[in-house]
Formats: structure tokens, sequence, C-alpha cells
């Protein structure tokens, strides 16, 4: 092996051992409380057997927490939405999806493209205006955009995307 070849392995297994650690995905903790939210698909972390991500609120309270104030078709004034963005859910389970499949408790279910919701911030609310929201009150998960920004939110194709009693979203 030459010199040159020999220097160019070392700069390779250099970069390998600086960057994969921060290009590895944490473990999935269990859920220890109800589960709230199952992921299934092309995720990269899972916590079950089956491969699933399942989260119950805690786990979803850890993932970084973002906040919409907006008005809706479904509510009264003002709301200010707490929840993890889809697109922090995605990149914590390495997913590598171009289409959300998210269904509800009441068989609802909806195609939202990966591009729709990182473009324009969908998010997936646990809370509003500081307290949990009821499953009688589209809860416990809803996913919100900030209408008000943009008239294109208040479209049908943005709100058909605005799924309530959110139960699983299948990645593909
Ligand atoms: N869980 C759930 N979310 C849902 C729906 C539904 O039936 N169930 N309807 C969707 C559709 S098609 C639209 S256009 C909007 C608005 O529904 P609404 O006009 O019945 O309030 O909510 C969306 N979110
Ligand atoms: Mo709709």
């Amino acid at each position: 092996m030459s010199l040159r070849a020999a220097f160019i392995g070392i700069v390779i297994l250099l970069g390998q051992l600086i960057l994969a650690p921060a290009m590895a995905l944490e473990p999935l903790p269990h859920p220890s409380g109800p589960v709230l939210l199952s992921v299934s698909g092309k995720i990269a972390v899972g916590n079950t057997p089956g491969g699933r991500a399942e989260f119950d609120l805690a786990m979803l309270q850890s993932l970084p927490q973002s906040r919409i104030v907006t008005s809706t078709i479904w509510t009264d004034g003002m709301q200010s939405f707490e929840g993890v963005l889809v697109s922090d859910l995605l990149a914590r389970l390495g997913a590598k999806a171009v289409e959300i499949n998210a269904t509800a408790a009441n068989d609802y279910a909806i195609r939202i493209p990966v591009s729709d919701a990182t473009a324009h911030g969908a998010l997936i609310a646990y809370a509003a205006n500081g307290a949990p929201l009821p499953p009688q009150n589209k809860g416990p998960l809803w996913i919100v955009y900030p209408y008000d920004q943009d008239e294109a939110l208040r479209t049908e194709r943005f709100l058909a995307q605005s799924i309530w009693n959110l139960e699983t979203m299948s990645l593909d």
C-alpha cells in the first residue's frame, strides 16, 4: 500500500469516527404512560418488536417543543397550540419518508406530503392554551398549521390535513 493510499485510508477512518456518533440516532425509550401516537413505516428507530415507534405524552414533550398561535375554523378566538413539529418528529426517527398516511380514532385518514408539513410547519399539538386537548375537543393529538400566516393554509388541501384525534402515522 502506498503512503498516499494509507493516508487517505486514515482520513476516511477518522472522518467516520468523528461523524458516526453525531449521525447515530438515540435509541427510543419505551412509553410508560398511555400510547398516544404510533408511527410505522420508513423510520430508522423504533421501540416495538415490529419496529414501530410508540409515543406517550411525556415522550412527545421531550422532543423539541414548538408553538403556533393562530385562529382556526373550528375554534373561537386565538389559540396557542403547543406540540412537536412533524419535521422534528421525523428527524428524531431518522425518517426518510415523502408521505405520511395519518389516521384518526374515528377512521378518518389523510395522506400528508412531508413537503407540505415541513414547508408550512405542521404541528402535532398536544395542548392548547396551556391545557391538554381532551378527546371531545379534537385531542389528545391534533395536527394544526399556522392558518393565519398564509391563506393557502386555509384551503381544503391543508384543512383536510388538519386531522384531529390523531392516532397513527405510517411513513412511505
Ligand atoms: N379526525 C378527523 N379529522 C379531520 C376530519 C375528520 O373527519 N376526522 N375531517 C377533515 C377534513 S376533510 C376537513 S376539510 C377538515 C374540516 O372538517 P370540518 O369542516 O368537518 O370541520 O378537517 C379534517 N380533519
Ligand atoms: Mo374536507
